[in-house]
Parts: structure tokens; C-alpha cells; sequence
């Protein structure tokens, strides 16, 4: 694992009147002890070098990029080189930031899993302080951290809105300022399909809303990836089958089931064939493609909101129930469907995630189970967890839904194990999600409609679960969305309020 441990020789937190006492720390780290003690920070004699014991080095591109960024960060991008040394420090100046990788197989080259562990640049970045005269501060703090769960996703939806790559780094870039790991990415759906596959190249070019702009390249995802990856976050694409899928068929042939009026088939169609070994033939392909595309251990494969309408309607679906002896009962085939998709999908060693209707009819032992339908939330956590499948939850937190005020605060206020089970359902809980679903959303207002309210899921996935004081967390997080907006995010605002560096 990725152990990170920096040497802080000395650090700071501002401590203002009317302001929390832990600063604009977001999300607030698991332990942190302050002190008075202030040292200052220069852009010529400032460095963040590695620490003498630690076991990367120079080499590491990983480390070197995010030092890089930090500095830049820490001085608001002044025109000075972040290698620049030299100049001998003063009196209580900080002259570095060692930073101490103690595992002896470092992860600078591979790809972050749901076991790494997480850097700390972003809380040492988050305790500089400006002074009167401008010059930067830290104050000696010591501060040990670790997060609460393991998954802390965004799920961003590239389907209903085409997503510019450059809007989708810029949320990358918002998530690891928020300790957010997972980039959960909704990439095709019923609306369009911009994945390019090498192997079906048709499916975009019929199926995205244009075969060249709204299409994500080969080298657009691998820019994805390895951008994500330079951030500790991990990509986990999702392909839904056998619904959402309108867009698939207009580049695969037969792959989509004919429904029919009356005795004809009325030219629309529905979810996936089932009962076709073609279908089967193209998942193979199609997945094995996938899997390579992807570097991540997991591999989402929807299974939401399967619409049986069109399976009912067609005489030839009906002959298999038949014959499969499934009786009336359509979710039996979308069962069907999934148990061998999942075959399909495993012999390429992925794991997977499926939305939470697969469990309710039921599947494989090792499968991440992810729950998003609100209502009975507790209740299904209870069932999920009872069966003993490892679970995610979203219920709580779709950030598509907007309404006038606070809003943040209900996400925050969550509880994600509120639900009745043993210590060992529990553990089954591996984090949560924040959904932005793209019906309404594209490159226009995607960034200030996530976040900070994302920012509210970030800390309750992060931090002890005894941090639930609403007002200290406005206060810290009203500073956050101010260094968001100092970093070029134009994250909206919490409330009427301004900023040291308003956005320009
Ligand atoms: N798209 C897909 C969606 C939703 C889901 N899957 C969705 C359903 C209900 C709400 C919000 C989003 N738009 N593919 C459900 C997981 Cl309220």
C-alpha cells in the first residue's frame, strides 16, 4: 500500500474570530492539535522535497507532479520555480516539506485501488494562511489522518450532456482538493454513446450525438485515467445493460429487443436481447475491450430500471420464458440476463458493481452492490448488507436534485450506518457516492452545481463520525469554497457571504 507520511515540521491554523478553529480544514482530518507557533513559507526558499528515509524517489513522476502542483497552489501560481532553492531560511521561516513514503513497494507507477492510502499535500496546502502583509504562514500543527470509508465516488453522467474533457479534469482536479477517490463514470445511456470502442467503432459513430465532437478517444480516456491516477482517484467506468441502452442500438444491430404491436413489431425497441447468443458473442467482445480500456479492478454494470414492457410485448421472449419456465415473472430473465454477464465479465478478472434491483432478484456472491433508490434506504442497507455483499450508497445523495437554500446540510447530516444491522453488516459498507445525473447538466453549470454541496459528502465519507456540528462545518466550508474559487473552481456559493479572491 501507498503510505504517506509526512514530515511536518511545523504548520499552522488561521484562527479568526467568527471562524472555526480548525480553519478552512476540508475535510476535517481525524486528529489534529494546533498550536500558536507560526512559521513563515517564501516562494524562494520554500520546498517540498522528498524525506531522506523515504523509499521514493526522485523517479517517482507521481510525487514530483503533485509537489509541482502544491507549490503552485501554496503560492497562488507566482511566477517562481517550484525547484528553486537555495536561499538559506530566517528566523522562523519553514524551508520544507519532507515527505516520508515508509512502504517499501511504492505505488508511483501503478494504479491507486480501494486499499491506498491517501496523501496528505492537500491538508498541508489547506493550513497555509495569508497575513496581514501578505506573506504565507503555516502555524505548527500535528495532524493524523485516515479516512472513514474506503470508496468516496462522484458520479458524473456523460450521456445526457456530452462532457468536454476539459470539464471532466476540472472535477478531477476538485475532487482530490476533497479527498473524493473514485470517479465513477456514467459514460453512455439511453441519450448517446460517446465511447469510441476500437472494437465496435459504430456504436459512437451512430450512436453519440456527433461522430467526431462528442465522442471520448482512446487518448481522451487514457488522459482521463492517467490525470485521475496523479490524483490518487480511481475510474471506474459503467456500462448499463440490459436497460438504458436506446443509443447502443443504433450502431449494433439486433443487440436491442424488437417490441411489437399487436403481432408486428412496431419498429422501437427495448432492453437488450436476452435471448440471443449473438448478444452474448457482442458482451464478450465488448467487455474484454473494456477491460484493458480500464485499468481499475472494477467494472459498474448498471442493471437499473429495467422496463419490461417491450420484453412482454415480443412473441419470441415470451416462447423462452416458456421454455426457461420463468412463468410471468420477466425479472427471472433479466436474471437470466445478468448471471451471464457477469460469467462474461469476470473471466476478464474484474470485479463489478451493479445498481441495487440486481440484488433484489438476486446474484452473484462478489459483487459490489451500489444503493440509490431513497425511501427505504435503512431497510435495504439492512437486507444488502444481511446477504452480505459488499455495498456503496447513494440514496441520500443525488446531487441532480436542486431546491432554494442549504442544501448541503441534509447531505451532511447523513449518517451512512444509521441502518439497524451487526458490527459485521457494517464493515460491509465501503462508502458512498454523490450522483450528478446530466439531464440538466453539461459544461455550463456542471462544476458550481457539485460542488461544495459534493463537499458535504466528501467530509461525511472522510472524517470521525462524531464531526457533525452544522455551524463549525459552514464555517470551514464556507473557507473552502473560497480556496476552490482561489484555485479557479467556480464552486457556488453557501449564502450570502464574499471572498478574499472573488472569481474572475
Ligand atoms: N439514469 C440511469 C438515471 C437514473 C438511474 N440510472 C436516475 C433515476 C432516478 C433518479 C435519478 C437518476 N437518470 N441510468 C438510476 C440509477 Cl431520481
Amino acid at each position: 500500500s501507498f503510505d504517506l507520511t509526512c514530515v511536518w515540521q511545523y504548520l499552522l491554523v488561521e484562527l479568526v474570530a467568527q471562524s472555526s478553529r480548525y480553519g478552512s480544514l476540508w475535510p476535517l482530518p481525524q486528529k489534529v492539535q494546533l498550536s500558536d507557533v507560526s512559521f513563515k513559507l517564501t516562494t524562494s526558499s520554500f520546498r517540498i522535497v522528498d524525506a531522506k528515509e523515504s523509499s521514493a524517489g526522485p523517479s517517482c513522476s507521481l510525487l514530483q507532479n503533485a509537489y509541482r502542483r502544491y507549490y503552485d497552489y501554496i503560492f497562488e501560481n507566482a511566477k517562481k520555480s517550484w525547484q528553486a532553492k537555495g536561499k538559506r531560511t530566517g528566523p522562523s521561516e519553514l524551508g520544507e516539506l519532507q515527505v516520508w513514503i515508509t512502504s517499501a513497494d511504492s505505488e508511483c507507477d501503478g494504479y491507486p485501488s480501494v486499499t491506498s492510502d491517501e496523501s496528505c499535500l492537500e491538508t498541508f496546502s489547506q493550513l497555509v494562511y495569508k497575513d496581514e502583509f501578505g506573506t504565507k504562514n503555516i502555524n505548527q500543527t500535528t495532524i493524523s489522518d485516515f479516512p472513514r470509508f474506503a470508496h468516496r465516488g462522484i458520479l458524473l453522467d456523460s450521456s445526457r450532456h456530452f462532457l468536454p474533457i476539459k470539464v471532466i479534469l476540472a472535477n478531477l482536479e476538485t475532487m482530490a482538493m476533497n479527498k473524493f477517490n473514485v470517479f465513477h463514470w456514467h459514460i453512455v445511456d439511453d441519450q448517446s454513446f460517446p465511447y469510441l470502442s476500437r472494437t465496435f467503432p459504430q456504436l459512437s459513430q451512430k450512436g453519440a450525438y456527433h461522430p467526431y465532437t462528442h465522442v471520448y478517444t482512446p487518448a481522451d480516456v487514457k488522459m482521463v485515467i492517467e490525470f485521475a491516477r496523479l490524483r490518487g482517484i480511481r475510474v471506474v467506468p459503467e456500462y448499463d445493460t440490459p436497460g438504458h441502452t436506446q443509443s447502443w442500438g443504433k450502431g449494433q444491430a439486433d443487440l436491442l429487443t424488437p417490441c411489437y404491436a399487436g403481432s408486428k413489431p412496431s419498429g422501437a425497441f427495448g432492453p437488450v436481447n436476452p435471448i440471443l447468443n449473438t448478444t452474448y458473442d457482442f458482451m464478450t467482445q465488448f467487455f474484454k475491450e473494456i477491460s484493458t480500456v480500464f485499468p481499475d479492478a472494477y467494472i459498474h454494470l448498471g442493471g437499473d430500471e429495467v422496463d419490461f414492457t417491450c420484453w412482454k410485448s415480443n412473441p419470441d421472449i415470451q416462447k423462452f420464458m416458456e421454455q426457461q419456465g420463468f412463468g410471468q415473472d420477466y425479472s427471472k430473465l433479466e436474471s437470466f440476463y445478468i448471471q451471464k454477464l457477469l460469467n462474461i465479465v469476470s473471466t476478464t478478472n474484474k470485479g463489478y458493481m451493479i445498481w441495487q434491483e440486481v440484488f433484489d432478484n438476486g446474484l452473484k456472491p462478489d459483487t459490489v452492490v451500489h444503493v440509490w433508490i431513497g425511501g427505504a434506504t435503512d431497510e435495504e442497507m439492512h437486507k444488502v448488507t444481511g446477504a452480505g455483499y459488499t455495498t456503496i450508497l447513494s440514496a441520500p445523495w443525488y446531487l441532480d436534485y436542486i431546491s432554494y437554500g442549504q442544501d448541503w446540510q441534509k447531505y451532511y447530516k447523513v449518517e451512512p450506518l444509521s441502518f439497524n444491522g451487526t458490527e459485521e453488516q457494517k464493515k460491509l459498507v465501503i462508502g458512498g457516492e454523490a450522483c450528478l445525473w446530466g439531464e440538466y447538466v453539461d459544461a455550463t453549470n456542471l462544476t458550481p452545481r457539485l460542488w461544495p454541496r459534493a463537499s458535504a459528502v466528501a467530509e461525511r465519507l472522510w472524517s470521525a463520525k462524531d464531526v457533525t456540528d452544522i455551524s463549525d462545518a459552514f464555517n470551514r466550508l464556507s473557507a473552502h469554497r473560497c480556496r476552490m474559487v482561489e484555485r479557479d473552481i467556480p464552486a457556488e456559493p453557501l449564502f450570502s457571504s464574499y471572498c478574499p479572491h472573488e472569481y474572475k
